[in-house]
């Protein structure tokens, strides 16, 4: 039921034994506490919304059902647009005869949800040596702290070998706390001197990845600059010049959205999907907000799909986007 980190990434052969595999718990067991810890974490969005559902789905229904489910899609952030079309269906399909009852609909509700937060490809492709991840946003979306958890587990479940380069040369402190994580996660680091141009950080890290024979190399950028304008500028240039090493890189491009800013947060992404290619969404801070919708919503806005979740701050807060498991765990009380 949960999507596994082996479903993520696409990798060439096998995938390589790691302490994951020498637990106690059968596969199932074990998709199954992650599920639990999933709906755990979106506990304030699910409370809000469940009550919701059971005092509109599950009663007579009536105009007032319809525009009070939509209130309460829109107050966990799933969005107007998205949600107007979610609930137009539903109703549609309600009055049509063709499901009834609080339960079917309840299931039908979760099955359009997850529909509409499927876009384009949500995999990860860690075939090329390296592969070279770099990870975007607005500051203090959780950029370094993604970085380290993605690493820790590339290590842990896949056994990679990565190594993580600290461009975010703006502040000393960002060089520091990515080191940090570089440690707890047990992976290479590479920095520069404080003020170093960014572009040479990230070409000193794949170099560094290349000469040791790492798997991934993750590169961590700055989030703000002295203008908007100049940090765009910056991720461009980085991208350039890992691009001149190698072609295809950077392989991935993620970009770090804070789920608790909402409608702002959505605002952001926009913005640098339309300055750089953004290849994929990471949504972090979703334990902690009753607003957790903006998963759903984000995908079919911006028209680029959620690989990762950020459900806390440590090294394990980090986990595959999956839709429909994501939905059930907001909607199902
Ligand atoms: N609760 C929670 N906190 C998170 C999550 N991800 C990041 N944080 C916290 O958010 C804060 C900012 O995270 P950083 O990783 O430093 O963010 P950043 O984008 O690198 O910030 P700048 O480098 O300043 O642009 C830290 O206190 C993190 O612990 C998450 O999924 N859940
Ligand atoms: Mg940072």
């Amino acid at each position: 039921m949960a999507r596994e980190w082996n479903d993520l990434f696409i990798i060439d052969g096998a995938v390589p034994a790691t302490s994951e595999g020498t637990g106690q718990d059968a596969p199932e067991e074990r998709r199954m506490g992650r599920f639990r810890r999933l709906r755990e974490s979106l506990r304030k969005t699910r409370q809000a919304l469940a009550s919701e559902i059971q005092a509109t789905l599950f009663e007579d229904l009536s105009d007032e059902t319809w525009e009070r489910l939509e209130e309460a899609l829109i107050y966990a952030d799933v969005g107007a647009r998205t949600t107007a079309q979610v609930v137009e269906q539903l109703e549609r399909e309600a009055t049509g005869g063709e499901i009834s009852g609080g339960e079917a609909l309840t299931e039908r509700l979760t099955e359009l949800l997850a529909e509409i937060a499927r876009t384009g490809d949500d995999h990860i492709d860690l075939r090329a040596n390296p592969t070279v991840i770099l990870v975007a946003g607005v500051n203090l979306t959780g950029k370094t702290t993604t970085v380290g958890k993605l690493a820790w587990h590339l290590r842990k479940e896949l056994g990679r070998t990565v190594v993580l380069g600290a461009a975010d040369t703006f502040r000393a402190a960002g060089v520091e706390q990515l080191e940090l994580w570089a440690r707890r996660a047990g992976v290479g680091f590479v920095k520069g001197p404080t003020g170093a141009d960014p572009g040479s950080v990230a070409y000193d890290t794949i170099a560094q990845a290349r000469r040791d024979g790492a798997d991934v190399v993750i590169i961590d950028t700055a989030g703000r600059l002295h203008t908007q304008d100049d940090l765009m500028a910056e991720l461009a240039k980085v991208r350039r010049v890992i691009s001149k090493q190698i072609p295809e890189a950077p392989h991935e491009t993620l970009l770090t959205v804070d789920a608790t800013t909402g409608q702002n947060g959505l605002r952001q992404a926009r913005l640098f999907s339309e300055a750089v290619d953004v290849s994929g969404l990471v949504l972090t801070k979703l334990d902690g907000t009753a607003k957790g919708g903006i998963a759903l919503a984000i995908a079919h806005e911006l028209g680029i799909p959620v690989k990762l979740i950020g459900v806390g701050e440590k090294l394990e807060d980090l986990r595959p986007f999956e839709p429909s498991e994501f939905a059930r765990a907001l909607v199902q009380a």
